[in-house]
């Protein structure tokens, strides 16, 4: 039996990318600037000095990229929608020639028997909001749900599903708590507002989204990370253990209860004032689906503890690592999937994104990506057993379709299932894409 056939009928197979990911343009017909616009250009931001201004070149040759799709074989395809495309500066006046972009790309999606789910926000808040206040300010989620709703009523006629926000994590740990990501920001203060502000946005635009257009399904997609400890000394446990309310329960509370996580919340010390009646009410209204991307485990110790104080080690060393130094660690997959299912009342679920980034060589004209193909089927193999142990598991989305700008480690990483030269844009298909579409005619 091939992998593809333990998902029910209808599962979605596609693959995922973000709007400044692989657009390029970032002038064209009126695009706003974004943060990530002014943060890559900042010196030092960007490994090798790279740029996002071509990128793939997606802008210009989205349908070359839906052909290539509809080659493989996937039915789905998770791309986000530019906010500073539609709203150059975040609120005010529309700009429905960035609007008129999507508008093709969704007709040439459905055109070739590939169902569309665009996200709304995947990082690229428009400068002039971020010079507002960014998402530390409330008035940014508001922004965010007028944004929402208006995409959502041009689109909502023929694009049945939606997610909210990418990955609120990365959002305000990346960009707000460490500086790594756009805005660039260190500061922690910050961060604790901009987190509960993101999940409003995710609240509101979901109310927003579903009063702009019938029948649209809304969830959001949460980058959860498996967090082991180190050892069975107590102090590695309670690391771990906080380490997952700062990673996953920060923002799967709220949607799943309506609440924080209480050992975060104490251990980070927050007041909440930024919080106010009916927040969470939004925040945890249902959602249609759930998204979750997964790539990875972190194993976390309490540096405090010398190693001679630390009991038998509860890990194996020495796993392989990927380009982005993460571990490969399947069984994480259905671990998580597993316990979410238990810990919450999930609707039916996505996993939005998984995927891997290895050092490919393009060697006469093909890539043979035999890790990253070992790789899916060991992913795949850990979510079918999680759909088998009764996870509502819907689809799957790789990241990503074609080599692309990896934000802060640029060009290096290489994420495709599609080689890209960034020099002429070439598209090449590894052999991964090649077994992933066999697998998939195969279910
Ligand atoms: O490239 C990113 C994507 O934008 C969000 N999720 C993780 C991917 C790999 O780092």
């Amino acid at each position: 039996m091939s992998i593809a056939q333990s998902f029910s009928d209808g599962f979605v197979w596609g693959a995922a990318t973000a709007a400044f990911q692989i657009e390029g343009a970032l002038d064209a017909d009126g695009r706003g600037e974004s943060i990530w616009d002014r943060f890559s250009r900042t010196p030092g931001n960007i490994r090798n000095g790279d740029s996002a201004a071509i990128a793939c070149d997606h802008y210009n040759l989205w349908q070359k990229d839906v052909a290539i799709m509809k080659e493989i074989g996937l039915n789905g395809y998770r791309f986000s929608i530019s906010w500073p495309r539609v709203f150059p500066s975040g609120t005010g006046k529309m700009n429905p020639a960035g609007l008129g972009f999507y508008d093709r790309l969704v007709d040439a999606l459905l055109e070739a028997g590939i169902t569309p789910f665009p996200t709304l926000y995947h990082w690229d808040l428009p400068q002039g909001l971020e010079d507002a206040g960014g998402w530390p300010r409330r008035s940014t989620a508001y922004a965010f749900a007028d944004y929402a709703g208006a995409v959502v009523e041009h689109l909502g006629d023929r694009v049945k599903h939606w997610v909210t926000i990418n990955e609120p994590w990365c959002v305000v740990e990346l960009g707000y708590r460490f500086g790594e990501h756009a805005p660039g920001r260190r500061d922690a203060s910050a961060a604790l507002d901009a987190a509960h502000h993101v999940m409003l946005a995710h609240g509101l635009g979901m109310q927003a989204a579903k009063a702009a257009a019938s029948g649209v399904a809304v969830g959001i997609a949460k980058n959860v990370d498996v967090k082991t400890p180190r050892s069975t000394h107590p102090a590695d446990i309670r690391v771990a253990a906080l380490e997952d309310a700062f990673r996953n329960r920060w923002y799967l509370d709220p949607v799943f209860r309506g609440e924080y996580p209480h050992d975060g919340v104490v251990a980070r010390n927050w007041d909440q004032a930024c919080v106010l009646p009916g927040d969470l009410d939004a925040i945890s209204a249902p959602m249609d689906f759930v998204g979750f991307n997964y790539y990875s485990r972190t194993v976390v110790q309490d540096n405090s503890v010398s190693d001679a104080e630390r009991p038998r080690p509860l890990v194996e060393a020495d796993l392989p690592r990927t380009t982005m130094g993460w571990e490969v660690y399947p069984d994480g997959l259905r671990d998580l999937l597993v316990r979410f299912n238990g810990d919450y009342q999930l609707p039916p679920v996505y996993v939005t994104e998984n995927g891997v980034a290895f050092p490919d060589q393009l060697v006469d004209g093909a890539v043979h990506d035999e890790n990253r193909r070992v790789y899916l089927e060991q992913h795949f193999a850990a979510a079918a057993e999680a759909h088998a142990a009764g996870v509502p598991l819907r689809g799957y989305f790789i990241w990503t379709l074609m080599d692309n700008f990896e934000w802060a480690m640029g060009y290096t990483p290489r994420f495709g299932l599609v080689w890209t030269d960034f020099d002429t844009q070439e598209r090449i298909l590894k052999d991964s894409a090649r077994w992933l579409g066999e697998e998939i005619s195969r279910g």
